[in-house]
């Protein structure tokens, strides 16, 4: 995989919300920050990366589910729904799905317009009469489908576990705007990542290539970037920890060493090993999945999982 080196990024305009996340976030305690923000082209570069790792499972895993249950799907879900894709990124699962589905339209919703872009015309050329409906915006804020699959039923498409890092309560009224969105008689196909061994979850976010530190370290230069920050990269280390009583797993930026630093004109000060949390990565049981899909207005149809039981695969109706 080819990554982005900054020197090589064309400089951006801040973003306000980057802005005022970052600040806010620092100014806490503990200081916490959202995980959207780790998705520049470097992030979003180095979470592709990420997906391949060898101890990385849920990606691998979940698109062997795709793969394998096909058949499954199809005669659970049905001909001729629109699929929306929720985050669709470079939509790698996505083909092995619109192949078991035979769907009548298929809409990818993504905030980046540029990864929407390039992977929908990909999408369009490898299924020739499919309509390719791309939508650019946040799917946690207000959107709209397009006309085109006005009367259609829809399948909603959440795959990669990305629901696990929201909180909880950020969760349930996510799946609830999506079943506003999706409207009755639509069904959802999510992926959720398991609990499971405590060593497999922390190997999971702290590779031995290191990528996972990389792609927490990118935030630094990222806020150095583009929000004139002097943050040291050397003032910090990757940590992942599984936070037993909230079932996640957290990524940490930890201070090595005392630190004063600067961000958008306001000073910050962190004490040696006080860390910004940057991620939560929540793992569900089997019940606790069910009670999560209820909370937000959706009933659990089926479930598809591997023989180890790392990962599922839940279709849901309304
Ligand atoms: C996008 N999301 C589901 C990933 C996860 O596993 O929580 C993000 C990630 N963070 C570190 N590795 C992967």
């Amino acid at each position: 995989m080819l990554l982005t080196e900054d020197a090589m990024l064309p400089p951006r305009a801040p973003d306000p919300a980057f802005r005022r996340d970052i600040i806010e976030g620092l100014s806490r305690h503990p200081k916490a920050t959202p995980p959207i923000w780790f998705y520049d082209r470097r992030g979003s570069e180095l979470f592709e990366a990420i997906t391949d790792l060898p101890e990385y499972y849920p990606t691998r895993t979940e698109t062997a589910l795709l793969k394998r249950h096909g058949p499954d799907f199809a005669a659970a879900v049905g001909a001729g729904r629109a699929v929306v894709e929720f985050g669709a990124g470079s939509s790698r699962k996505t083909p092995h799905l619109l192949r078991a589905l035979d769907p009548a339209a298929y809409v990818p919703i993504d905030i980046s317009g540029d990864f929407l872009q390039a992977a929908s015309a990909q999408l369009a050329s490898a299924f020739p009469g499919l309509p390719v409906l791309p939508v650019v915006g946040d799917f946690n804020g207000p959107l709209a489908l397009p006309a085109a699959i006005d009367g259609l039923p829809r399948l909603g498409f959440f795959p990669g576990s990305t629901i696990g890092n929201m909180e909880p309560d950020a969760a349930v009224d996510l799946l609830r705007a999506m079943h506003r969105l999706l409207g009755k008689g639509s069904m959802l196909l999510i992926g959720m990542d398991r609990i499971k061994d405590r060593d497999r979850l922390i190997a999971a976010y702290d590779d031995a290539a290191g990528v996972t530190a990389a792609f927490n370290l990118n935030l630094i230069r990222r806020i150095n970037r583009e929000l004139e920050g002097d943050l040291p990269l050397d003032g910090f280390v990757h940590r992942a920890l599984w936070n037993d009583d909230k079932a996640r797993i957290e990524m940490h930026l930890e201070a090595v060493r005392p630190l004063h630093f600067h961000v958008a004109g306001q000073c910050f000060h962190m004490e040696r090993g006080e860390t910004i949390h940057t991620e939560s990565s929540h793992k569900y049981g089997a019940r606790d999945e069910r009670l999560l899909l209820r909370a937000g207005g959706w009933e659990p149809l089926c479930e598809w999982s591997d023989g180890d039981g790392l990962f599922s695969l839940i279709l849901a109706g309304t």
